[in-house]
């Protein structure tokens, strides 16, 4: 075919094979570099998030590495004891740490071996408890963090949490800023811990009063605030990582009806006493503990 005849088709194509040889691969070059810049952004402020937290939890660079052998030495120190689930309850003075200890292993406040209660019994050193008929699990009671001063690397490492199983922090209002940083630290550190909210009696009998109604309608208003707050610490909790799915429990109880519960009795009727997360702690603790022994 002679040339001339062939170049109307030539000129027709053209466009297409610009696109081909040219165009396409242009816009892959361009769509890669866009993905690039994406995923360097995304480094970047994960980096960024990474630094505030450091920052937030008072992290210092002094502090000999979390490794296997300072591990074992921790666990030699607290008596960890690993046929067992060793669970360690820290969190701020009179918070309810050591009765919520003496509701789980059914003691009360003056009895032989409970951990010692009230706010002029501030615990000072690490102290051990093993709960009747529950041979699974050996729970820990820790020195509060004292002030909102102590760092939360701080408090980690002096009272070596990285020895121990579980993590349960204690609180009894909103979690406090010193609550969410440990929480924090024990997520960053791939800790397992969670958080327990006591002495809604207290709350709900103090609601009733402050709204002026009956223990029933205190109750379902504390229930649905404290939810709701719940729900807004935990966004606090896990902003660091907003790529992670993190769910970190926060469970409503009372230290006595967690002893009823210990004894295998039902639930009290009184608006201020009847269970609300009491069972799905206990439960989350280790499963065996919601067995009662003597069924
Ligand atoms: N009403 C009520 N009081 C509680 C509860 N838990 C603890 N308390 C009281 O709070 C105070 C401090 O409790 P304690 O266990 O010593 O706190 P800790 O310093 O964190 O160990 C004590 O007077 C307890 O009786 C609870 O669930 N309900
Ligand atoms: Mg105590």
């Amino acid at each position: 075919m002679a040339w001339p005849l062939l170049a109307p088709l030539v000129v027709a194509a053209a466009p297409k094979i610009y696109e081909e040889v040219i165009g396409r691969p242009q816009k892959r070059e361009r769509q890669a570099r866009e993905r690039l810049r994406e995923e360097q952004k995304r480094a970047q402020q994960s980096e960024q998030r990474l630094a505030k937290l450091l920052n937030d939890l008072g992290y210092d660079e002094d502090e000999p590495a979390i490794t296997e052998d300072v591990i074992k030495n921790a666990r030699k120190t607290v008596g960890y004891d690993p046929k067992k689930k060793n669970i360690v309850f820290a969190g701020n003075v009179s918070v309810g740490k050591s009765s919520l200890i003496n509701g789980l292993c059914n003691k009360g406040g003056d009895d032989d071996g409970a951990a010692r209660v009230g706010s002029n019994q501030v615990t000072r050193n690490l102290a051990r408890y093993e709960i009747p008929n529950h041979p699974e699990v050996v729970l820990y009671d820790i020195p509060g963090a004292g002030t909102q001063d102590v760092r939360a690397f701080r408090y980690y490492h002096d009272q070596m949490l990285y020895a121990f199983d579980t993590v349960v922090v204690v609180h009894d209002t909103t979690l406090t800023e010193a609550d969410i940083r440990l929480l924090q630290m024990c997520i960053h550190s791939g800790k397992n811990c969670l958080a327990v909210r006591t002495k809604s009696d207290n709350h709900i009998r103090n609601y009733a009063y402050d709204k002026d109604c009956e223990l029933e309608e205190a109750r379902e208003i504390f229930l649905r605030e404290t939810r709701h707050d719940i729900q807004s610490c935990h966004k606090e909790i896990t902003a660091p990582w907003p790529e992670k799915e993190i769910r970190i429990w926060d469970y409503i109880i009372n230290s006595r009806s967690v002893r009823t519960f210990m004894k295998g009795k039902p639930s009290p009727k009184e608006a201020d006493t009847a269970y609300i997360d009491e069972f799905d702690f206990i439960f989350d603790l280790s499963p065996g503990l919601v067995i009662n022994p003597n069924d």
